[in-house]
């Protein structure tokens, strides 16, 4: 069979063989009564894992932030993140269709909100105002490059939360490439957060499902959410016996995704790609095509030729990402692929 490279999303991975023997033998219950064993114990390991009380299986990230969103305000509110968010201009605007908010955003610096701006744009008390009552950051961030917040600009902006009285949540849909990258714990990179979001099925290679972490009160009211938007599960076991071993197994080999991320773009480079390299921090590579070498479209095209399936292109620029399918050798045949390609 021929091997198709996927450098699309780290969302086309497939599951270890030990996620499947443990999908099989998972001891199952209801998960709406709170019965489901598996379920439990992924709840459990997500929550320690980020220093919060309490966890909540959900079916994907974007359900995950929008129960998050529900919780912390109410509909007439607003919401402030930065302008590139993926809750901004991926999740169909769940924000203002479900839970009501208006939306305010801040340009950012390699994805982290400017501060000065963060702190004018928050919305004050008063009878004709869409009050501000939370600020999302989304770490890494995925528009910008898969760039990481530090702890010190999270420090910041909670300051600036506390000061306003605004809750803070994260999403983490790669908050563990994140920590892998600063060289931190995640519970010590979310401490500030009052909820957090990450993926099991990006970087982890889970075939499905999100974590949202948070006090007990939260993840109370989470769950109610959750049922409002039919995300209650049955056996739900199934699918979190893969969580169990991805939290297991799969945070510490992150770096070797990083590694080649790293050398994917300087491959890039040596072929004349255009990349700010400030934004090779995790497994994100963004590039712009100058045209004189290539469109885009049409390297997309020969790329897949070559059985090299690389991001649809926005304008010039186009998106690769490493993951657990992606193994060295992959991104050399990547590399050469693309010299073929520009010779
Ligand atoms: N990102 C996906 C899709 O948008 C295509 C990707 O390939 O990068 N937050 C962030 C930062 C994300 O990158 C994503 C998904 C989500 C939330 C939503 O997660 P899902 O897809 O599970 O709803």
């Amino acid at each position: 069979m021929v091997k198709i490279i996927d450098l699309r999303s780290d969302t086309q991975t497939r599951p270890t063989e030990e996620m499947y023997q443990a999908m099989i033998n998972a001891p199952l219950g209801d998960e709406q009564n709170e019965e489901d064993p598996t379920v439990m114990e992924l709840q459990k390991m997500a929550a320690e894992i980020l220093g919060k009380e309490d966890a909540l299986f959900t079916a994907s990230g974007t359900m995950g932030n929008l129960v998050a969103l529900m919780v912390h305000t109410s509909p007439g509110e607003s919401v402030l993140m930065e302008e590139e968010t993926h809750i901004m201009r991926c999740e169909t605007g769940g924000l203002a269709v479900v839970a009501g908010l208006m939306l305010k955003t801040v340009p950012g610096e390699l994805g982290c909100p400017k501060l000065d701006l963060l702190e004018k744009a928050i919305i004050g008390e008063g009878r004709l105002f869409a009050t501000s009552s939370l600020i999302c950051l989304e770490n890494t961030h995925n528009a910008a490059g898969g760039t990481c917040i530090s702890v010190e600009q999270m420090n910041a902006i909670a300051e600036i939360a506390k000061k306003h009285n605004l809750k803070i949540h994260v999403d983490g849909a790669r908050i563990f490439n994140a920590a892998i990258a600063l060289g931190i714990e995640p519970a010590h990179l979310v401490q500030k957060a009052d909820s957090v979001q990450f993926c099991l099925s990006k970087s982890l290679g889970c075939p499905y499902g999100s974590m949202l972490v948070g006090t007990k009160e939260f993840i109370a009211k989470a769950r109610k959410k959750r049922q409002i938007l039919g995300g209650g599960m049955r056996q739900g076991g199934v699918m979190a016996a893969a969580g169990i071993i991805a939290l297991d197994k799969m945070i510490d080999r992150l770096s070797e995704d990083h590694e080649n991320a790293r050398i994917l773009a300087d491959g890039l480079l040596e072929v004349g790609m255009q990349i700010d390299m400030r934004t090779i921090q995790t497994n994100l590579v963004f590039f712009e095509v100058p045209t004189h070498l290539v469109e885009a479209t049409e390297l997309v095209r020969k790329m897949k030729d070559k059985n090299v399936l690389i991001g649809k292109p926005s304008g010039n620029r186009i998106r690769v990402v490493t993951h657990k399918d992606i193994s060295r050798d992959d991104v050399i045949f990547t590399i050469e692929s693309l010299k073929e390609i520009l010779k």
